[in-house]
């Protein structure tokens, strides 16, 4: 089987490229620029909504990071990284594997806002402020649930980190985590990992989405 990745830089796209570094697998990386050129026929062809990732294996494809990460988990881990319906940890798997979406939309929002939106005029302050606030709501809820813990699951590392990993590279870049003392250790702990070091692109990479560290109101 041969495994295709379309990526784009510090996009969701990251959960999938790390998670196979996790797994040790093999696979072949297709790296994009984010903007129209995921728009163009020949990425249409795969993924009809022209969003990142999109895993092709064999004759799979998968174009939502989360069944990806749950994807890779059942077809190529020995139960170390996933966890299997009937385990004990399961449905506080699930239950953080889908709360990664919860934090990540508002650094979407908040990227669409501050990045996208190139014509300053256009920007909302009142969107910027409530998904801001949403953001930090979502971290006080995930820094709760990290109280004593070093990972999502007591047992340790899962596939469920490189899921929320990427929820909190994101949210670092419109709030401060200091006011997270959990969720600041728990980023601190997953940054160290080869694997994220080497999904996320170096900083001179004309690729890359974000150019600054903080946006907004934090950033100032
Ligand atoms: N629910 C999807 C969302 C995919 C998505 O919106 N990806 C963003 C990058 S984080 C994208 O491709 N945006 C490009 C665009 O909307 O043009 C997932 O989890 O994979």
């Amino acid at each position: 089987m041969s495994i295709t990745l379309y990526h784009c830089h510090q996009s969701r796209s990251m959960r999938s490229l790390w998670l196979l570094k996790e797994l040790g697998l093999e696979f072949e990386l297709k790296v994009m620029p984010f903007g129209r050129a995921l728009r163009e026929p020949e990425y249409l062809a795969v993924h009809p909504l022209g969003r990142v990732p999109c895993l092709v294996d064999g004759d799979v494809t998968l174009f939502e990071s989360l069944a990806i990460c749950q994807y890779l988990c059942e077809t190529y881990d020995d139960g170390t990284l996933g966890r299997a319906a009937g385990h004990r940890e399961r449905i506080e798997w699930l239950q953080w594997l889908h709360y990664s979406e919860t934090v990540l939309i508002h650094g979407q929002m908040l990227t669409q806002q501050y990045l996208v939106i190139e014509d300053e005029t256009l920007r909302s302050p009142l969107l910027q402020k409530l998904e801001t606030r949403r953001l930090e709501k979502s971290l006080e809820v995930l820094n709760d649930a990290l109280d004593g813990r070093d990972y999502m699951l007591a047992s340790g590392f899962t596939a469920v980190d490189t899921a929320m990993g990427f929820s909190v590279y994101m949210a670092d870049r419109f709030t401060s985590l200091s006011n997270y003392p959990n969720v600041a250790a728990y980023f601190e702990r997953l940054r160290a990992r080869p694997a994220f070091q080497a999904s996320e692109p170096a900083l001179d990479d004309p690729l890359r989405v974000y150019t600054q560290d903080r946006y907004g109101e934090f950033g100032r």
